[in-house]
């Protein structure tokens, strides 16, 4: 029976999920599902005064907060490198971070925005990556969860460059899935469709009634779906590697979304 702070968790083994994005959305949703399964959880992002809101909030269980920037592959490294020795060997890494700028048709796009889409979509995922993986490979054992999207594998108007990350991220996952043959490493692309959480206030650069419009007249997906999808891969046999996962709220289809007037 283990023990933590205090609290029974059955006869469960903790495991060390690494999660970037966690002070929003789906990272979010994801600390507090796997801490609250008693898991150990790295929670990560900017915002330092969200990462203290939710350490707060998970009181009772194990978070160790990391405050950095995806960008910046020193940052990245000096964080990963810096976790203290019952923290270190990640089992789990859920690569959530990362944005929409902008849905502006490719001539009237902004350059920066796709520049910081490019840097912290594709850049920072790889970074993280490649910081966590050596101790998965030494320990033959680990997961690893991308965050793509639908914007991946079908194109919509003014989804240019965001979209061209997200196919970036589902065939990197592939190809490190490939790479990692025979290393026990499993890595599950996530795809999901319109889902609520701070993603249209960052993409609409605080322009809330923009923001809001993307979710009227629909049941559009919540984080809780995407934490509670992960999390059931996450406690599946070791020997199962869902490739991918695309997940859509009922109301969007290929046809686009079925709003109520
Ligand atoms: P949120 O905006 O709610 O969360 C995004 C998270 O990414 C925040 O925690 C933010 O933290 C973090 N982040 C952004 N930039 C950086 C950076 N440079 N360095 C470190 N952390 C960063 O969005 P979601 O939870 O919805 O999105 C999570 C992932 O899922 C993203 O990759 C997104 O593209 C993808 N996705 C989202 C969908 C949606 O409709 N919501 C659908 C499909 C995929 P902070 O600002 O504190 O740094
Ligand atoms: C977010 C989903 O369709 O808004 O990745 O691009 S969508």
């Amino acid at each position: 029976m283990f023990v933590i702070l205090g609290k029974k968790i059955g006869d469960k083994v903790p495991r060390i999920v690494f999660i970037t994005g966690a002070t929003s959305g789906f990272g979010r949703e994801c600390a507090k599902m796997f801490a609250k399964s008693g898991d150990r959880v790295i929670i990560t992002g900017r915002r330092e005064e969200k990462l203290k809101e939710l350490q707060d909030e998970l009181s009772e269980f194990e978070t160790f907060p990391l405050s950095f920037d995806v960008r910046n592959k020193e940052e990245v490294q000096k964080n990963i490198a810096s976790l203290p020795s019952d923290f270190r060997d990640i089992d789990i890494l859920i690569n959530s971070a990362g944005l929409a700028l902008g849905l502006e048709l490719t001539p009237e796009a902004l350059i920066e925005d796709w520049e910081q889409m490019i840097d912290t979509n594709i850049k920072g995922l790889l970074y993280v990556t490649k910081a966590v993986l050596p101790t998965m490979i030494k320990r033959k054992q680990g997961y690893i969860f991308n965050l793509g999207s639908i914007a991946g594998s079908w194109p919509y108007q003014g989804g240019n460059v965001y979209g061209a990350t997200k196919a970036f991220v589902k065939q990197f996952s592939y190809n490190l899935r490939t790479d990692l043959r025979g290393t026990n490493i499993r890595v599950s692309n996530i795809e999901p469709g319109a889902a609520k959480t701070e993603f249209s206030d960052v993409r609409f650069k605080g322009e809330t009634d923009k923001a809001q419009k993307v979710y009227d007249g629909y049941d559009p997906l919540v984080a809780t779906d995407i934490a509670n999808l992960i999390f059931t891969l996450a406690n599946l046999p070791e020997h199962v590697n869902v490739n991918s996962l695309e997940v859509m709220p009922t109301a969007q289809t290929w046809a686009g979304l079925h709003i109520e007037k």
